[in-house]
């Protein structure tokens, strides 16, 4: 393969040069008011660049809606250029060592050969994700009316063999584990059986349950419409913890954070789950009013915090089998996906280290003698807090960029790539 445009970690440190300076000021500026609390700057610093969060292959294409798609000027143009593209984000933001494939939208002709591609930019395999919500050309069957809930059987083997066919190709790559979110469910009252769907849903899980190697884990997405917009059949996450528990233990709830409906609050839902054993990670993005795929934290960022404030509080209390997947799941209609992709992962940097500022002792206290005032005040004390120099310097000192986004403009690579992958197809219509 001929050499492809890359940037250089010389042409990073250099940039980084510009903004050093100013950086360490406000680094020790912030280092010295956390001091008079007692915090210490190094180890927010320390969490911040432990911090991982998965980027999805199919986030570096530029996204679209039902009406419309606006194709950008070098767009990857199979998963080998995807994989470009991602190595460009982790590079530049170090927080995202691993990539989540999407099948068969990124079917590797030779899984082998992917992963060594992977592993020569750093990267490795995150959860495989099974796609049985569209029709392939080379399909028998529909899904039409359903994937694994469909009343025919001939179906859902069909959608139970490609969820093992995922697992297979997900064994060469190295992923330890399989996402299936499935869009059954129906647009009209009445359509499908809200039991017996179920039913069936458990029981096509069963076989792919039993396929997954000992170290994988199965996470179970719900989402309580679309494309079925009546009901799904795993519309929300008691029903999603009902059949994780049915399944085992290797079975746990996987929250999209785009799945619920406007001010459903997610946060106590990330706490049950914690609660209960069954959080198996996320998909982050931010939303308005359904499953829009915006930028993590470009919505509601307290809510984001939150979040973190429940993920933070297990990590620190060592909740037991808690040990949840970060992955983004978004869509970039009208970004370029790698900037989005480097903003929003930050933006969970930052939201995790405000929640590490969190004064937890103050917080109980405030809880145990009745005061609203003082809780609420604990929290907003630490997500009011600006940690950028905290997530910039941790981006640095791995090698990334102090500014990824001025970097990454700075170094044409865009310009690059629209010379390297030629031109794109026309508009296409489509969620990705
Ligand atoms: C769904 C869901 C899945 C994602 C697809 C593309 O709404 O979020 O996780 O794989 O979209
Ligand atoms: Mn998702
Ligand atoms: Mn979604």
């Amino acid at each position: 393969m001929e050499k492809h445009f890359e940037i250089e970690d010389a042409f990073i440190a250099e940039q980084n040069l510009k903004a050093r300076a100013e950086v360490a000021e406000d680094y020790e500026h912030l280092a010295k008011r956390l001091h008079r609390k007692n915090v210490d700057i190094e180890n927010l610093t320390a969490k911040a660049q432990a911090l991982q969060v998965a980027i999805p292959s199919w986030g570096v294409g530029t996204g679209g809606t039902r009406f419309a798609r606006f194709p950008q000027q070098g767009e990857p143009r199979d998963v080998y250029e995807k994989l470009e593209d991602c190595a460009t984000v982790f590079k530049l933001v170090r927080s995202t060592p691993s990539v989540s494939l999407h099948i068969p939208w990124d079917k590797p002709d030779d899984p082998a050969t992917l992963r060594r591609f992977a592993r020569e930019r750093g990267l490795h395999f995150d959860a495989m994700n099974s796609n049985t919500f569209q029709d392939q050309d080379d399909q028998e069957l529909s899904y039409k009316f359903g994937s694994l809930t469909h009343p025919d059987a001939a179906v859902r083997r069909q959608a139970v063999e490609h969820n093992i066919e995922c697992i297979e190709i997900g064994k060469v790559l190295g992923s330890k584990a399989l996402t299936v979110w499935i869009a059954d469910g129906g647009n009209f009252p009445g359509q499908f059986h809200p039991r017996r769907a179920l039913e069936r849903y458990l029981e096509s899980m069963h076989v792919i349950y039993k396929a997954l190697p000992d170290n994988w884990r199965v996470f179970l997405e719900h989402k309580l419409y679309e494309p079925a917009f009546y009901s799904t059949v795993i519309n929300d996450w008691g029903t999603s913890y009902y059949c994780a528990r049915e399944l085992g233990s290797k079975a746990a709830c996987l929250v999209d954070l785009g799945h619920h409906a406007p001010n459903v609050n997610i946060e106590m839902i990330v706490a049950r789950l914690i609660q209960l054993g069954k959080l198996a990670g996320f998909h982050f993005n931010d939303s308005k009013y359904g499953d829009d795929d915006l930028d993590a934290g470009s919505i509601k960022p307290f809510q984001l915090f939150l979040i973190f404030n429940e993920l933070v509080d297990a990590e620190l209390s060592a909740v037991p089998h808690f040990d949840p997947c970060y992955m983004l799941d978004q869509s970039h209609n009208v970004t370029d996906p790698i900037e989005s992709l480097m903003v929003s992962a930050s933006e969970l940097v930052r939201a995790y280290v405000q929640a590490h500022l969190v004064d937890r002792q103050a917080l109980t206290e405030a809880q145990e003698k009745c005061d609203p005032l003082m809780a609420l005040a604990t929290l907003k004390e630490a997500f009011t807090a600006d940690v950028t120099p905290i997530v910039a310097v941790a981006r640095e000192r791995m090698g990334g960029a102090i500014d990824p986004v001025a970097t990454y403009r700075a170094s044409g690579y865009r310009k690059q790539k629209a010379a390297e992958r030629g031109a794109v197809a026309a508009s296409l219509t489509g969620i990705v």
